[in-house]
């Protein structure tokens, strides 16, 4: 619209010019005159008219990359567009959410998997989205995310961006260090939290030592089946230590995974008994472990058996890690948070969050130093301590409450500092050397944001080819940004345009968040994803992703009883249900099979029946099967809840419920 000038067909008669305003609505003579006044009008500066050109998407116009956002304890996953940051569409995936039906009819086995010892835990804390890689790269067909609350891991197919698997960890109840996927998405790694004894069973906090366990689940994928395979997968003791993020190595660090820890101290809290609390208890020691692990060795060392049977899934015991060589430690400093590798993987970035410094490792460093066994000591279990000054390539003062680092594809890498709340730019040396116009290992530019960010997410920023063209800050705070929507206020996403180098970083656009506190999120070229428009074939299954033979098709709709159950096999097309009546006694079972048989892209219809709390969302093709037992009498409208069609509310069609005797 502001080069409305640039775009007019430059032999256009008067007539069409009138058409063009008609059409648009705009008048014909719009000139950048009328963009100044605006802009004086609305007080804004060149600034702000040039970042509203960089992301104004006009109608029709689509985005370049799409974001997959933690929706934090929402429990589900946001879709955004990068660079219009708006908001596609939620997937769910830990929490019921009755526009997609999820909970409501359908979804119910999925969720089902992921309650915690028979209990429904219908909701989820959602940290850390990873897409699955090939070669490093991402694919665009699978997405997973952690729950921290439960330690659970969720499988999103994004062929229709919809979850198909919960899994719940049986070792424990605390994750965090996930999910990220080795190169190839060979695995889903989780990587636990606060320890707990096995199996989250009970043991005084006197025994901490001795029975709370640290550990790191290796998950292992199956990309045909589209599923995580359970019988195939494994976990490594660690000491119990709170484990915290985690990323795994690519291209020079294939093969390993990093990991952080906090307390290390071993701090079991205070207050009551005059023992430090917790957040002092847990800051003590100058330095904390970044645990080092072989994840190829540790398949071996699974595959050869030598694992011992925990709540029925395979450890490698810590000491069986030592011995086979899998498993070492070494400093970082203070109370890290983030560690990220760098594109090429031959860096490792860590940050303390009580250190004004990112301190990087050499994995190069790294390797050498376990081969000639480098050690600086043992740390309270055994586990070997690569020395420190050994594998350390450089550490840069970036400013204060550094967390989370991203890389660009030219040199430069971004840390979030929450204390300054500023997202730093900095340049890499080694191989990235001469990549930028500053040295090497310096602070170039901070970028203010507001408030208090946690992560930050670069485009492609976790692949092997970062495209550095876009990064967003995810902040916890939004403050003074908003219209205050009572003392909640949502969390702000703001998009830093980082296309050029030097200094010149400004925040092109603020995008509030008012459903939940995003940690994560990762960013892909819109054209690596190639979503369904709509389901294969008429009767679809998306919990299975097949067509299900029960599916009720056109013209063989029916009511069948049989005894006590009734069979009800229903279309739905524009503008109707067929049947449009059905009828049961107070008592029966009713299994209700329903088909969209649209092929029409967005003909989604609804299908909702009061009192029975069901709501289901059948996209074109689908086909869903609800069981309820109809204990309560009556009369009950049901009706499509999506606005299908001129018809939508004759949509509809009654349940009777006969009362028994
Ligand atoms: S954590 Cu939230 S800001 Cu779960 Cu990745 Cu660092
Ligand atoms: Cu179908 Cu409204």
């Amino acid at each position: 619209m502001l080069f409305l000038t640039g775009r007019t067909p430059r032999r256009a008669t008067a007539a069409a010019l009138v058409l063009i305003g008609l059409l648009t609505g705009h008048a014909a003579a719009q000139s950048m005159n009328d963009v100044q006044k605006i802009a004086k009008d609305r007080g804004l500066s060149t600034a702000d008219l040039l970042a509203a050109a960089k992301t104004y998407t006009p109608s029709g116009q689509k985005d370049d990359y799409i974001m997959f956002s933690s929706g934090g304890h929402s429990g589900q996953v946001f879709v955004i567009g990068v660079p219009s940051m708006r908001h596609l569409r939620t997937i769910a995936v830990f929490t019921p959410e009755p526009w997609q039906g999820w909970g409501y009819g359908v979804g119910e086995e999925i969720l089902e998997e992921g309650y915690v010892d028979g209990k429904a835990n219908l909701w989820g804390d959602t940290h850390h989205p990873a897409l699955s890689e090939t070669n490093g790269d991402y694919d665009g067909q699978f997405l997973f995310i952690n729950d921290k609350i439960n330690a659970r891991v969720a499988v999103i197919d994004l062929r229709d961006f919809e979850t198909k698997q919960i899994i719940k960890n049986p070792l424990t109840v605390s994750d965090h260090g996930g999910t990220f996927v080795t190169p190839n998405t060979e695995y889903v790694i989780e990587g636990g939290q606060y320890s707990v004894p096995w199996g989250f069973k009970y043991a005084p906090i006197s025994e901490y030592k001795e029975r709370y366990k640290g550990s790191v689940t290796l998950w292992k994928f199956n990309r045909k089946k589209g599923r995580i395979m359970e019988d195939e997968s494994f976990a490594i003791e660690l000491p119990p230590y709170w484990q915290d993020l985690a990323d795994a190595g690519k291209l020079a660090s294939d093969g390993f995974i990093f990991m952080n820890s906090i307390n290390t101290e071993m701090a079991t809290g205070g207050i009551e008994d005059k023992k430090p609390p917790f957040e002092a208890g847990a800051s003590c020691n100058a330095t904390d472990f970044m645990h080092i692990i072989d994840w190829r060795k540790a398949e071996e060392v699974y595959k050869a058996g030598k694992v011992t049977r925990i709540e029925g899934f395979p450890v490698i015991m810590l000491e069986t890690a030592i011995e086979e060589g899998l498993l070492h430690v070494t400093p970082e400093p203070r109370s890290p948070h983030g560690v990220d590798v760098a594109p090429k993987g031959d860096f490792v970035v860590v940050s303390g969050k009580l250190d004004p410094h990112v301190t990087i490792y050499s994995v190069k460093n790294i390797k050498a130093a376990i081969a000639n066994k480098t050690y600086s000591g043992k740390e309270p279990f055994g586990i070997p301590i690569l020395d420190f000054d050994s594998v350390i390539e450089a550490q840069v003062e970036v400013g204060l409450g550094p967390l989370h680092t991203q890389f660009g594809p030219d040199g430069y890498a971004y840390t979030s500092l929450f204390l300054d709340s500023a997202v730093a730019r900095w340049t890499l040396g080694g191989s990235y050397g001469s990549g930028t116009p500053e040295p090497d290992w310096t602070l170039v530019h901070k970028t203010p944001v507001q408030y208090n960010v946690g992560h930050i997410g670069v485009a492609e920023g976790d692949t092997v080819t970062p495209d550095g063209t876009h990064l967003i800050s995810f902040n916890k705070w939004s403050v003074d940004r908003f219209f205050p929507t009572g003392p909640l206020l949502p969390q702000n996403f703001q998009l830093i345009d980082i296309s050029q180098q030097g200094t010149e970083m400004p925040v092109i656009y603020d995008m509030p968040i008012g459903m939940g506190e995003p940690h994560y999120a990762q960013i892909i070229k819109a054209d690596k994803l190639n979503p369904w428009k709509v389901y294969p074939d008429i009767g679809w299954d998306p919990a299975t992703m097949t067509l299900d033979p029960m599916a009720p098709k056109a013209k063989m709709e029916r009511v069948v009883r049989n005894g006590n159950t009734v069979e009800v096999y229903m279309t739905a097309i524009r503008s109707h249900f067929n049947p449009e009546h059905v009828t049961v006694k107070q008592g029966d079972t009713v299994i209700w099979r329903i088909t969209n048989v649209e092929r029409a892209v967005d003909a989604t219809h609804g299908f909702s029946i009061p009192v029975y709390n069901i709501n289901l969302s059948l996209e074109p093709g689908e086909t869903a099967t609800i069981e309820f037992i109809a204990d309560t009498p009556g009369t009950f409208p049901f009706y499509c809840s999506e606005f299908c069609s001129a018809l939508h509310l004759e949509m509809m069609g009654y349940l009777l419920v006969e009362p028994a005797d």
